[in-house]
């Protein structure tokens, strides 16, 4: 039986952080995520619901140089993807990204791989700058990105709702994406989708 999900208002110092919805985690990418384009419509609804209540909101894009350490041709896991300024990094055009948002850009040093939001970026000082209070975390990929910044969100001493329905996972195991859910919500974060969100 499906485990009911609790019952929220979005509340001023709420903050939406949409991770790396980039052309080449969608289907005809160079890393494919299987369900990136089904989240989309779920994404924008969170997107308006965060407009229409003006809260905060970031965009994290993965934002590599050529040649960086975690493509396959460097002896890293992932196929080339998502190098600076290309076609594959830009973010997905059906997505509604606020005019003017915050982007994150991370995985931008040759030798270092990040697949957490914070990781060599000043997210935290933005959150902070911002009087941030709880962090929303929609996009891709479940196990990987999402799962990484989510944690962090935690150790930084902040709420993490992990939007459940607006999430996509890589599955190179079959359940990668489900370990993933588990550990967020064995760190603390609290699974939501769009029925808990009160109209
Ligand atoms: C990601 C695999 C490789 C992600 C990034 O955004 O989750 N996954 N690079």
């Amino acid at each position: 039986m499906p485990i009911p999900l609790p019952q929220l208002e979005f509340v001023p110092h709420d903050a939406l952080l949409v991770v790396d919805m980039q052309n080449d985690f969608f289907e005809d990418g160079a890393l494919p995520v299987k369900g990136a384009r089904a989240i989309v419509p779920k994404v924008n609804r969170y997107l308006s619901f965060f407009a229409q209540a003006q809260l905060q909101v970031f965009a994290t894009r993965c934002w590599h140089p050529p040649g960086h350490c975690s493509f396959v041709e460097q002896g890293g896991a992932w196929p080339a993807h998502c190098v600076a300024g290309t076609p594959g990094a830009a973010f997905y055009p059906d997505l509604k990204l606020p005019l003017g948002c915050p982007v994150i850009s991370k995985g931008h040093l040759v030798d270092r791989d990040a697949y957490s939001a914070f990781q060599g970026t000043d997210l935290d000082c933005q959150l902070r700058e911002r009087h941030v209070a709880r962090v929303f975390v929609a996009g891709l990929a479940t196990d990987y990105c999402v799962k990484h910044t989510v944690l962090d969100v935690l150790r930084h001493g902040l709420p993490a709702f992990v939007l459940v329905d607006a999430i996509a996972a890589v599955n190179l195991a079959a359940e990668d994406g489900k370990h993933a859910i588990d550990a967020m919500r064995q760190a603390g974060a609290v699974l939501i989708n769009i029925e808990s969100v009160a109209a």
